[in-house]
């Protein structure tokens, strides 16, 4: 038995380094990528295969509605704070009475983000996790049965601000879009890969406040391309509404070839 977790397995390295000389500790190293002290990797693996099993049917219900009405569906990830609500809002009034659209938000606590999305007029669900850290297709599908969904319209879903949790989970979206503010450090995309690996957009935002932090905006980017090199990126300050243009043509090009039925799911790929 493992000394230190007490796990049934005795392999140096099993799921972290027993390296006493060492002064990095890698939690990571084993097959399941994380470890929980008690648990083994297999059983870990079994868990997480159960888990995202079953989120990935409820994501392909919710891909198949939304898809079937030419429905773009936007899965918003970022940091806390990184400004998710603040571009969604801009970008709302900007579409009003363009684009059909409707927002689902996630947050630990709270309707504040459902308020100020619904004070733009647009129809809004909010989604309380609790304890949960992400939102999963499960409670995204139930908010869809809240939510007015026109053909050829938009459904942005603000997750959960946190860049770890909301990477494993699919929750029927067309595209996943993350937003990465310029007072987070240009390092952020790969001490958290995982989230930057699985968007198809990166939105620096903030931008307005480049001259007053260290923030490297071709070192964020390259950074970004080592762990995706097809991720496209934008630079916006939804304060100030600098390179909202490029961010509602990029919209506008996704959701064309969404009704056009030509953009890929992320399933699919
Ligand atoms: N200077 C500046 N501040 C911004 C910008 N965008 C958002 N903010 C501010 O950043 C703070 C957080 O913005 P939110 O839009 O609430 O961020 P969020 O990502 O939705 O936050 P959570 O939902 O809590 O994860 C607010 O004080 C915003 O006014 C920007 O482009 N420039
Ligand atoms: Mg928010």
């Amino acid at each position: 038995m493992c000394t230190i977790c007490g796990c049934g397995d005795t392999k140096l390295g099993h799921h972290h380094k027993h390296d006493e000389d060492s002064d990095h500790l890698h939690f990571g190293a084993g097959e399941a990528g994380v470890s929980v002290p008690g648990v083994s990797q297999s059983r870990l693996i079994r868990l997480e295969t159960d888990i995202l099993g079953k989120n990935n049917a409820y994501a392909d219900q919710n891909r198949a509605r939304l898809s079937g009405k030419g429905i773009l569906a936007l899965n918003l990830v970022s940091s806390p704070g990184s400004g998710k609500t603040t571009l969604l809002v801009e970008t709302l009034k900007r579409l009003a009475g363009t684009v059909p659209v409707s927002v689902v938000e996630g947050d630990q606590q709270t309707s504040n983000d459902a308020d100020r999305i619904r004070a733009t007029g647009a129809p809004a669900v909010q989604i309380n996790t609790g304890k949960g850290c992400h939102l999963d297709a499960h409670m995204v599908g139930h908010a869809l049965d809240k939510l007015p969904l026109d053909g050829g319209g938009i459904v942005f879903i603000e997750n959960v601000g946190n860049l770890v949790c909301p990477a494993g989970f699919d929750l029927g979206e067309a595209a996943r879009v993350v937003i990465l503010s310029v007072t987070e450090g240009d390092d952020k995309p790969l001490k958290y890969p995982d989230i930057f690996a699985n968007a198809d957009l990166m939105i620096l935002n903030k931008s307005d406040l480049l001259p007053h932090v260290d923030f490297r905006v071709e070192t964020a980017v390259d950074n970004a391309k080592r762990v995706n090199r097809k991720l496209q990126t934008l630079q916006v300050s939804a304060r100030t509404g600098d390179g909202l243009d490029g961010w509602l043509r990029w919209l506008d090009g996704a959701r064309t070839m969404r009704m056009a039925g030509r953009m890929p799911d992320l399933a699919a790929e």
